[in-house]
């Protein structure tokens, strides 16, 4: 095969490491789809953390410690904020804050949040091609026992500690998948969904339009890769999420919620005894060491997957 065109639907954290593994091995004909479900404003600045996480991990400037934001960053403009007596539970570097400064001026000139996406991306040295799922805002609501909250209230603010009920993806069925995300599956060798949380980084683009439905009629391969090893989330609420919501957290619970749209499911050797009872749902399974420390784990990983969609490059 001359060239393997592969989509990447991705979250934050737990996609980046992905998405760069595949970049690594794919460079240019790798399409990144980010979750916009996470975006807010704030000060007037239109914040895209998943779509940030993605574009700072591909282009290497990424805060290596916590995933997110730029790495060396500074906290000087927050810190003066503070002093002006705002409350800054979000952490915004001052490089970061570049950024947002940026995307929130050519949004008000009339560009779309997909232009403002690859603009940035292409300044910043990723090679990879990264799209936001749709050009709409979605934004996500956490329903939790003490109400309904944003999703960086629930996330960042509230440290994940309220419990959680459920979730709604706040203008998700009215908005559509872009030109070019629509395109980028058409042509694809084979879709991948990362090891992101499935109902707050996954779910969101999904309930973009049809896209759950698009997905479902596609011919080439979808592949997922598990976030939950041994029980335990790698990182993040995902595992919490599972048990408040009533189930047993599990690499099978997450292949069970993609189980009409994936072909194959990627899970790690300790979760082995699963086997069984994922391919039971029709999928073929997978398993590998899914823990990615470094860049080379990143791209083992991402090697895995694409030799379970059959499309080694
Ligand atoms: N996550 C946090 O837990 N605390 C923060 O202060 C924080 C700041 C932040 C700033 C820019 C950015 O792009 C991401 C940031 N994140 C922070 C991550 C963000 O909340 C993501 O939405 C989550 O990691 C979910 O993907």
């Amino acid at each position: 095969m001359a060239e393997v065109r592969v989509v990447l639907l991705a979250g934050g954290v737990g996609g980046a490491k992905v998405a760069e593994g595949l970049q690594q091995l794919l460079g240019e004909a790798l399409t990144v789809v980010g979750n916009v479900g996470d975006d807010f404003e704030l000060w007037g600045l239109t914040i895209c953390p998943d779509l940030d996480t993605l574009m700072y991990t591909l282009a290497g400037v990424a805060n290596p410690e916590t995933g997110w934001g730029v790495a060396g960053d500074t906290f000087a403009a927050l810190g003066m904020l503070a002093r002006y007596g705002e409350e800054v539970w979000f952490r915004l570097g001052d490089q970061d804050l570049a950024t947002h400064v940026l995307r929130t001026a050519l949004l008000r000139r009339g560009w779309r949040l997909t232009e403002v996406t690859a603009h940035l991306a292409g300044q910043l040295g990723a090679r990879a091609r990264l799209l936001p799922v749709t050009d709409a805002p979605v934004r996500t609501r956490v329903i939790t026992d003490g109400g309904e909250l944003a999703f960086q209230e629930y996330f960042v603010r509230r440290k994940c500690r309220p419990a959680v009920r459920g979730f709604r993806f706040a203008g998700a069925a009215e908005a559509r998948p872009t030109p070019e995300v629509s395109d980028a599956l058409m042509s694809a060798d084979a879709v991948v969904i990362a090891p992101s949380n499935p109902f707050v980084s996954v779910e969101p683009m999904l309930a973009v339009g049809d896209m759950r439905a698009r997905l479902h009629a596609l011919s080439a391969p979808v592949i997922a890769v598990t976030p939950i090893v041994g029980g335990e989330a790698i990182k993040g609420p995902t595992a919490k999420m599972f048990r408040e919501l009533g189930e047993k957290p599990s690499a099978l619970a997450v292949a069970r919620r993609y189980a009409d749209i994936i072909d194959a499911f990627v899970l790690d050797t300790r979760d082995a005894h699963l086997v069984p009872a994922v391919e039971a749902l029709g999928l073929r399974a997978v398993t590998t060491d899914t823990l990615m420390f470094d860049p080379e784990g990143r791209r083992r990983v991402a090697l895995v997957t694409l030799e379970a969609a059959e499309v080694v490059p």
